[in-house]
């Protein structure tokens, strides 16, 4: 993502900072489960194989949610923190020897980043009755270090479960696309350590999430990709309604197993 997209992203909650002085080292102050407020937001994910148009899609969606009246929140994994755009930098720098690739150290990391965003970001908006657009989320660990690279899925789940402590997307819209028109589709500036593996790693990263949503056709939305952005819009922005229309969100506290 160019550097000027990355402000839509960088949106997040502020932590309670109030306890830690300027000299200790940082933790993350304990969390503390928010009263159930009588408001609450939408969980909404946006993805795919590379290619696929997320960021403009996620994008696009906040806009005609905020058209609507509806306070929204947009970010991006790995991203939406301090630690996980660091997390972004460390994991997608191409060519890069010093990277790990070892495919579990790679799902420990985006599910470290995923715990602070989950932690710092998406319980307090959604606590807020914010609705959150987040493009890609635990979906692609499974699609990418899962299907792709061949972590089991049970040990992923495990970190997932971890991570986000049951929170779990209302509508997962997944933009699919072909292997070839979405690597087709990225620019040289765009190319990251994903993009170097071969065509056979992302047919199974693509298939991986088509195999997601079929598993749960009722959080999953799959949108033809390859159609013009703004017809992929229209259908976007048409699963958002129905959610958006068919009720009130379940509130935070009731989306925690851990
Ligand atoms: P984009 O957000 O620009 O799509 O890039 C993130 C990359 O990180 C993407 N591959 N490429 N290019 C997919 C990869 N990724 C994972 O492998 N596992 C994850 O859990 C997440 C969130 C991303």
């Amino acid at each position: 993502m160019p550097d000027a997209d990355r402000g839509a992203f960088a949106g997040r909650e502020p932590a309670d900072q109030s306890s830690f002085g300027a000299t200790r080292v940082r933790y993350t102050p304990g969390v503390e489960e928010p009263e159930v407020p009588a408001r609450r937001g939408w969980f909404i994910t946006v993805e795919g194989p590379d290619g696929a148009g997320k960021t403009t899609q996620a994008e696009a969606l906040a806009d005609h949610l905020r058209q609507r009246g509806i306070d929204v929140l947009l970010t991006r994994e790995p991203g939406g923190t301090a630690l996980g755009e660091r997390v972004r930098e460390l994991l997608l720098n191409g060519g890069d020897a010093a990277v790990a690739t070892d495919p579990q150290t790679d799902a420990l990391l985006f599910n470290a980043a995923r715990r602070q965003l989950v932690v710092d970001v998406l319980r307090p908006a959604l606590s807020r009755g914010r609705t959150v657009v987040c493009a890609r989320y635990a979906d692609s660990t499974l699609a990418y270090q899962g299907y792709g690279a061949g972590v089991p899925l049970d040990r992923l789940r495990a970190l997932e479960a971890s991570a986000t402590e049951g929170l779990t997307p209302d509508l997962t819209v997944l933009l699919d696309l072909s292997v070839e028109a979405g690597l087709g589709r990225k620019g040289a500036e765009e190319i990251t350590r994903f993009e170097e593996f071969d065509l056979s790693f992302h047919r199974r990263v693509r298939n991986g999430f088509l195999a997601l949503a079929a598993a749960s056709p009722k959080r999953f939305v799959v949108i033809d990709a390859a159609r013009p952005p703004d017809e992929v819009a229209a259908a976007v922005n048409a699963a958002a309604d129905r959610l958006v229309g068919s009720g009130e969100p379940k509130p935070v506290a009731a989306r925690t197993t851990g």
